[in-house]
């Protein structure tokens, strides 16, 4: 098995603990921590259960036992693919506390992305969840099962059918392993995938847990927070930022949104009376439409955050005098570094900026082409390193090279420019994928979908502005031989068993990319050609 690894050079870890960054704190120790303060303190609610400090820790530790005794050894990676329910958290914490290393998968993947991350982590074990959102994850396990023959364990919460019941794991008297080193790594997550498929980002349990304790505090989180996790919480943003390992750091309660609906999202904000949520943009807008025609008291929200895709300033202005909140930005990756404009900043940073980083050893290059430094203020390629910012990917050398520096700063892709006050601004990005409502698709990747259908001679995947979604995806299909159905290529690429938002929202057939793109360029250039023609044609058409 590959080792799992994060190091950072040894001055700077010593750097990173001298100035209480790693503070030696484990994932499962947070839990272990809160519930020993406040056992009777409600911790978690959820379609599934509404649980306390106490029960938590207690159902955790019921799971962590019956994973070992079916079976599982300390060091074992585990795809977990929950939605968010209460189960969420007693399942992970469980895992942290077996020694399990958990691999996070959303809801929305299917049978090929799931080949992959259990592949890739080389797991053993896989979690879902019976049903849900209409949809068989049994089925799902079955298809995969067959695909990978290292999947020895698959258990599911609620009807298990031929797998094992997370509620009929064998009980008894099983040894749990001591703490892990706080250094070694806790959990694989999983990156947008901005050039082919999603990579493993290795966290350690020092600087996952520093992340989220800091943005804690940035956020005010309180034991009086009620926090929702109405994005699906196996994103980083939800997860993190402070999200709902920062809830439970701090003793507060964590409600889990079972859809972002501005119909079910505000029915649990006024019956749990949540403090604080997160969203993607479109989903902002949406719930900026709906509140002024809500019957459902949701005066209790304080703050939301909004993060995941660009929120347009016009839009941010609107977020106080429609949901009566305050708004905080947020600009982060599962890789690392999150920045936050702060509660207590002018209005005009916190509707124009991204925010600036957690910490002050957040190390920012802002550089051009040739990566030299831009001068102050201009736009440039964002670069990042710093004490919860990964150094590698897992077991990818290729990916390592790209998205390395050799002075081990982070390529973010990701063009900004920063303010006079060290506030960053988004404006694009150089990746070629896209940012569907906060989804990163990569172009690549659906390309080479495409491609394998037999009515496809070459395609190539753009992002379109879209208002609803920010970006849509639009793929431009020459066809070989007669031109396929559009209806078919989209059930195509559903049936190569990928997540939904994966499937191209437009097609556009063309004869040739040559009456765009003269010459031979390269693949980057031909999607920027085919992006501006496509526009510039729709800008005419108006
Ligand atoms: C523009 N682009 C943004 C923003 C992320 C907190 C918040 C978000 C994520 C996340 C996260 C953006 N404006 N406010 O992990 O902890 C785009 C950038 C970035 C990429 C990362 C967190 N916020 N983005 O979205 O790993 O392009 O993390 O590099 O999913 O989303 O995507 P992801």
């Amino acid at each position: 098995m590959q080792p799992l690894r994060q190091t950072w050079p040894q001055h700077l870890a010593v750097l990173y603990r001298e100035k209480g960054y790693w503070r030696g704190e484990t994932m499962f120790g947070v839990l272990r921590t809160a519930a020993a303060a406040a056992p009777d303190k409600l911790a978690v609610v959820g379609t599934d259960g509404r649980w306390t400090y106490r029960e938590l820790h207690e159902r955790a530790e019921r799971i962590a036992r019956g994973l070992i005794a079916a079976g599982l050894t300390p060091g074992d990676r585990v795809v977990v693919q929950l939605p968010n329910c209460a189960a969420f958290l007693s399942v992970v914490f469980g895992l942290f506390r077996a020694g399990l290393i958990p691999v996070f998968s959303l809801s929305a993947h299917r049978e090929t992305e799931i080949a992959h991350f259990l592949r890739g982590a080389e797991a053993v074990g896989y979690i879902v969840p019976d049903r849900h959102g209409g949809f068989d994850y049994r089925e799902l396990a079955r298809k995969v099962k067959q695909q990978v023959t290292t999947l020895r364990h698959v258990f599911v919460v609620g009807e298990a059918e031929e797998f094992i019941g997370l509620d009929d794991l064998p009980a008894g008297e099983v040894a749990l392993p001591v703490d892990p080193s706080p250094e070694s790594v806790a959990f694989l997550q999983i990156s947008g995938g901005s050039t082919g498929l999603s990579k493993l980002i290795p966290r350690t349990h020092d600087d996952y847990i520093y992340s989220f304790r800091a943005s804690a505090e940035i956020c005010g989180m309180t034991p009086d927070t009620v926090f929702m996790a109405s994005l699906p919480v196996a994103h980083n943003f939800p997860m993190s930022s402070p999200g709902i390992f920062g809830a439970i750091y701090v003793g507060a309660r964590v409600v889990m949104c079972p859809s972002p609906n501005p119909e079910t999202a505000f029915h649990w904000i006024e019956k749990e009376r949540v403090t604080m949520t997160g969203l993607v943009p479109p989903l902002a807008l949406l719930w900026m439409q709906a509140a002024g025609r809500t019957t459902f008291d949701i005066s209790s929200l304080d703050v939301l955050q909004v993060g995941g895709a660009k929120f347009a300033p016009e839009a941010a202005r609107r977020v106080s005098s429609t949901l009566r909140c305050r708004l905080q930005q947020v600009f982060g990756m599962a890789e690392g570094l999150v920045n936050y404009t702060r509660l207590d900043d002018p209005e005009d940073l916190v509707t124009e900026t991204q925010g600036r980083p957690i910490s002050p050893d957040d190390e920012i290059l802002i550089v051009d082409d040739m990566g030299q430094p831009v001068p102050a203020g201009e736009r440039g390629l964002l670069l990042t390193r710093g004490p919860y910012t990964i150094r590698a990917y897992h077991n990818d050398p290729s990916a390592n090279q790209r998205a390395f520096t050799a002075d081990g700063y982070y390529r973010t892709g990701d063009i900004v420019r920063m303010t006079p006050e060290g506030y960053l601004v988004v404006e694009g990005r150089a990746g070629d994928h896209i940012n569907r409502a906060g989804e990163k698709i990569s172009a690549e990747e659906i390309e080479d979908h495409l491609l394998a259908h037999p009515g496809v001679f070459d395609a190539a995947v753009v992002a379109i502005p879209d208002p609803y979604l920010g970006e849509r995806s639009c793929a431009f299909v020459i066809p070989d031989g007669p031109k396929p159905a559009t209806a078919d290529l989209k059930a195509f690429i559903r049936g190569r068993g990928l997540a939904e938002f994966k499937v191209p929202d437009q097609i556009v057939f063309a004869e040739s990319f040559e009456t765009t793109a003269v010459g031979k360029v390269s693949r980057k250039v031909l999607r920027q050609r085919l992006r501006e023609a496509l526009l510039s044609r729709e800008q005419e058409e108006v």
